[in-house]
């Protein structure tokens, strides 16, 4: 038989290519070394019999291979061969194992299959390669040699708002197992017994809940964290320091063996470098090395990013020095939200004198929760694998749709070299819903970007696109009703999505942008027809060319109603689909037909496009970028999840297109006694007209105005901080009523 080495950039080249992919090209993450034998594909064995040591039998590999629903009994002729290095059944085999913790040697032949991994995770492995490889039946023979690059590879489950729901979370796991990830490190923001109660034991249905999480992570091969962030508040006295060990000694009771402890997002005395570092050294040393059988403590430093990084204060070289170096330390890259690459690993494992975990902050949404991110995971170096300690991504809220990024993350950190991001997506969409692949692709083709946004990260969205939209805009009738078709699929797309029933959880996650793709989709069908109406009417002139121009406007403002319905969730600033090319687009072609048509008509039409009443404007930075939001007669700034530097004079300023009345207003800067700081005015017959602010009681930072603000009519309102300095503030809420 004639045997041929690919390795796995080989492979790469060759999907797509391919008419009948290779039954290896479904494993995910690709192998590190594949050497395929040529021949036919063979039929995948129905039944098998099982070959291992007695004691194997027992371990969460063999476990899997028996959930995966093929039969093992004596007689099959297929004989599977099970191991870890040092098992007899394996003995043989022995040379060809890769010396990598993970690793395995596969070998698949028509008689029989063998897997002999470098330990129990690797055996796993290489059962997960042989169940990928034969999920559609077919059999191709192969050795493969594999290992992963990273050793610790998973997600935090650590962004802000709704936590996931224990069934997304199971779900998540059996994922990050079939995908050889080995990490999810349990910290939502919003559960109480992580950070607001830290020093709580968790009732016991939690209790119960997170030990079932447990027990299916090892079911799926992956350390499950638990994770405490006792910053906020934390005295560095031996009761808390007790309160913080009770808290982990009665996790490890339930069962968990892997932790982290979070520094992350906090201010005044929880932030001390040699106080954290003394704190977790004692961890280190006596609950960590206590107990055997527990994972290397990880902890998310507070200045986690190289923006927030103060070099010469020296707290990351505090931790560097100070704290014992098998504690591994997160990172977040140059910035909150920010790619990896190999100059910027160099910088910080300088400083922080061993290898970062990276936390990448992709694919949270929380600070953009108007945008929902079903595009590649790209960006980070392919040649950092050396210089990490493990890679966990930060993913949405919506779990179902956040595995489409996951996929590929799992594959970047297993092969980085191998990684190819394009490919990753499209296989990443299939295994998220394999029965409407298609319609899932067209539509997360529009939602990629994630816009203007404070941290300055943004996607590609809608590249392939551009030539069509320049040609479009330039007049090309041809490129205009190829644009129409580009609408009619993602119209097409997004309502057979809203009739799928195979993966109800993600299309539930889906809903708001999947009805705004369809505005948008039917707005720029209007559009284009707008542009292409000139020449006649259409329909016996039943179509004419002001219908369209109503339907268009129409569609604007049903856009706006949709983002500011109840669709979306409480603290969703709205629901952005396209916005980055085409919608745009759309936008200047209707504008441009409007402007045509007045001219040649004579007519007024209005040609804006956006419809938002409500705008804000701000020189103070951090608030400039705040999303308006309205719900019935309630409009809302988003709050912002950072500490603000008002300036001095710094304003906040909101004009609206019409006169309203209202009817009451508060706001929240979250420090108390701050309203004398502060001056409200609203804009009415031509003049600023001062309102009064105050506080009901001295500890409460919600700020009222005064009775007189009641019945007031104005277009514009402006908060100014008028203190004379600085003023260091939160942004919880800010909402008027209207009447
Ligand atoms: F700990 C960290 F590594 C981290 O990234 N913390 C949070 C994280 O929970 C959140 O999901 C993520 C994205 O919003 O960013 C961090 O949270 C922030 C970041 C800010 F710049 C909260 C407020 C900020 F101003």
């Amino acid at each position: 038989m004639k045997k041929r080495f690919i390795c796995a950039s080989l492979l790469l080249a060759a999907w797509g290519a391919v008419q009948a992919p290779a039954q290896i090209s479904l494993v995910n993450p690709i192998p590190q070394q594949v050497n395929l034998q040529s021949g036919d594909l063979l039929d995948a064995p129905k039944a098998w019999t099982l070959k291992a040591d007695a004691a194997r039998l027992n371990g969460f590999a063999v476990k899997a291979l028996e959930q995966s629903g093929i039969a093992t009994n004596n007689k099959a002729e297929f004989c599977l061969t099970l191991g870890v290095k040092g098992d007899k059944k394996v003995k043989k085999y022995a040379a060809r194992i890769p010396a990598h913790a993970q690793g395995y040697y596969l070998e698949i032949t028509p008689k029989g299959a063998v897997i002999a991994g470098a330990d129990e995770a690797g055996l796993f492995y290489g059962v997960q390669t042989l169940l990928g490889s034969i999920a559609e039946g077919k059999m191709e023979c192969a050795t493969i040699t594999d290992w992963p690059d990273v050793a610790f590879r998973g997600t935090v489950e650590g962004f802000y708002g709704t936590p996931w729901s224990h069934k997304a979370r199971l779900s998540q796991i059996e994922f990050y197992g079939r995908n050889k990830m080995n990490v999810y490190i349990y910290g939502p923001k919003d559960d109480p017994y992580h950070r607001d109660h830290w020093r709580e034991a968790y009732p016991e249905a939690e209790a119960k809940r997170i030990q079932e999480l447990n027990e299916h992570s090892k079911q799926w091969g992956v350390n499950f964290y638990w994770a405490i962030h006792p910053g906020i508040d934390i005295k560095w006295t031996p009761e808390d320091r007790d309160a913080l060990m009770a808290k982990l000694e009665k996790m490890y009771n339930l069962g968990i063996r892997s932790f982290a402890v979070f520094f992350d997002d906090i201010w005044g005395e929880g932030t001390k470098a040699d106080k954290q570092a003394e704190l977790l050294n004692y961890v280190d040393d006596n609950f960590i090395a206590k107990h055997k059988d527990v994972s290397p403590l990880i902890m998310c430093p507070t200045e986690y990013n190289r923006a927030w990084a103060n070099d010469e204060k020296g707290y990351l070289r505090t931790l560097g020095t100070k704290m014992n170096k098998d504690v591994q330390i997160m990172w977040t890259g140059n910035t909150v939200v920010h790619c990896i690459d190999k100059e910027s690993m160099e910088w910080i494992n300088q400083r922080i004198d061993r290898k970062a975990y990276i936390w990448w902050n992709f694919p949270v949404s929380d600070f953009v929760r108007d945008h929902i991110l079903l595009g590649p995971a790209y960006g980070n170096g392919l040649d950092i694998a050396e210089d990490l300690s493990g890679f966990v991504s930060n993913p949405m809220e919506h779990a179902e749709a956040s595995k489409i990024s996951l996929y590929g993350i799992a594959d970047y950190c297993w092969n980085m070299k191998a990684y190819d991001e394009k490919r990753d997506w499209e296989k990443g969409l299939q295994a998220v819903l394999p029965g409407n692949t298609a319609a899932l692709r067209t539509f997360a083709l529009y939602n990629k970007d994630l816009g203007p946004n404070g941290h300055g990260f943004r996607r590609e969205e809608g590249d392939e696109l551009k030539p069509l939209t320049e040609k479009a805009l330039a007049g090309d009738v041809k490129a205009v009703a190829e644009l129409m078709q580009q609408c009619w699929a993602l119209k097409m797309s997004a309502d057979v999505l809203l009739g799928d029933k195979s993966n109800p959880e993600l299309i539930r996650e889906l809903r708001p942008w999947l009805l705004q793709a369809k505005n948008v989709a039917e707005y720029g069908n209007a559009v284009c027809l707008m542009n292409l109406i000139h020449r006649t009417d259409y329909a016996d002139g039943v179509i004419t060319f002001e219908g369209l121009y109503n339907q268009a406007r129409s569609l604007q403002e049903q856009m706006y109603e949709l983002e500011n319905s109840d669709v979306r969730h409480a603290l969703q600033p709205g629901i952005k689909v396209a916005t980055k090319v085409l919608l745009p687009t759309a936008n200047q072609l209707f504008t441009k037909a409007v402007d045509k048509y007045n001219q040649e008509k004579g007519t007024q039409l209005s040609n804006t496009a956006d419809y938002n009443p409500y705008k804000l404007t701000s020189d103070v930075t951090q608030l400039a970028l705040l999303p308006v939001t309205v719900r019935g007669n309630d409009v809302n700034v988003s709050p912002a999840l950072e500490v603000i530097n008002w300036q001095n004079g710094g304003s906040l300023l909101i004009e609206c297109d019409r006169n309203i009345t209202f009817a009451g207003m508060d706001f929240n800067l979250g420090v108390p006694d701050v309203a004398k700081h502060f001056k409200l005015e609203l804009y009415a017959d031509g003049q600023w007209k001062t309102v009064s602010l105050l506080h009901y009681s001295a500890d409460d930072p919600v700020i009222h105005t005064g009775n007189e603000l009641g019945g007031m009519s104005a277009s514009k309102l402006r908060l100014t901080n008028v203190s004379g300095s600085e003023q260091k503030v939160y942004f919880k809420h800010f909402k008027f009523v209207k009447q």
